[in-house]
């Protein structure tokens, strides 16, 4: 019983200073007395909460009224602990009015918030490589701002600067996540694709290469395969026979000339060692092995950042 007892009072304490933090750190804080400090006098009677922070839940008050932040990062930052979802978001902020506050997906992760930009299906050509959807600013399907498996291109895809993507894969009811580290921040994902093609013949240093690792691409699509060399993962990445807008690229041969196998988005159709890989999100490899395996796995694709 001690042991039961000891757990209860840990959960509650916990309970309090979580509700403590969430609405500290709405930038409402707690009523004060009139000395401006908290009321000592109150025993264990429960602490009153600023009226605009209980209005504002998810968002932050000015001047006592409701105002979004200005993306999912924001919001996690400044409000641990709330369960993915839908929220409204203001990438310019309040005080500007060019761009309304919009609801947007942000999904938690690790601590995190992360704003849900774009969605693709591998087995449709809507995301292949060449499409002008990377980098125009139209939108496709601007209200699907959730998780399910309609392709979309969101307006966060072109207004929230990003440093981090966090890319899912979906397989069955189950979303695989990975963080992807980007080595400068942009100002927005479309602008990330707007830089020039990095093909073999680019110097490696004009390329905006990522560093996950060869095993986490892997882990994303459900028995994937990469052929053994190139290993060039990035944006904007095309050869011969294999293209990724984001992801890695493999080849049979040493260098990234004649890559014929990519993970990632923004795959392309292209024809190796007599086989047409179709995969637009998820992977396609050819000319893998000897005889040569195939595999072209298209998956259902999602793109975040912060
Ligand atoms: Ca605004
Ligand atoms: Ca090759």
């Amino acid at each position: 019983m001690p042991q039961l007892l000891a757990r209860h009072k840990n959960s509650v304490a916990s309970h309090w200073a979580f509700t403590l933090l969430s609405f500290a750190a709405t930038g409402c804080g707690l009523l004060l007395d009139g000395k401006g400090t908290p009321d000592a006098g109150a025993g264990t009677s429960l602490p009153a909460l600023d009226p605009c922070a209980a209005r504002c839940p998810g968002r932050r008050c000015i001047e006592g009224e409701c105002a979004a932040y200005r993306d999912c990062g924001e919001l996690g930052e400044k409000v641990p602990g709330l369960a993915s979802g839908t929220f409204d978001i203001d990438p310019d902020g309040a005080d500007s009015s060019s761009l309304p506050p919009f609801p947007a997906h942000c999904e938690f992760y690790e601590d995190e918030g992360y704003t849900l930009l774009l969605k693709a299906d591998g087995r449709q050509p809507t995301f292949e490589y060449a499409s002008p959807l990377w980098t125009n600013g139209e939108l496709l399907n601007p209200e699907s701002a959730d998780l399910s498996a309609l392709e979309a291109k969101l307006q966060t895809a072109l207004v929230v600067p990003i440093k981090t993507l966090l890319i899912g894969m979906r397989l069955n009811d189950e979303i695989r996540w990975e963080k992807l580290s980007l080595p400068e921040s942009e100002e927005s994902l479309r602008a990330l694709f707007e830089r020039a093609d990095c093909d073999a013949t680019t110097p490696v240093e004009t390329c905006l290469l990522t560093n996950m690792g060869r095993s986490k691409w892997l882990n994303l699509v459900d028995g994937s395969a990469l052929q053994t060399f190139c290993g060039r993962e990035g944006i904007n990445l095309i050869s011969c026979c294999a293209s990724a807008r984001i992801g890695i690229l493999g080849n049979n041969e040493q260098g990234c000339g004649s890559a014929d196998s990519f993970i990632g988005f923004g795959g392309s159709a292209f024809t190796s060692c007599g086989q047409r890989a179709t995969s637009r999100v998820g992977n396609s490899a050819s000319c893998l092995g000897e005889p040569p395996q195939f595999y072209d796995l298209p998956t259902f694709g999602y793109i975040l950042g912060r």
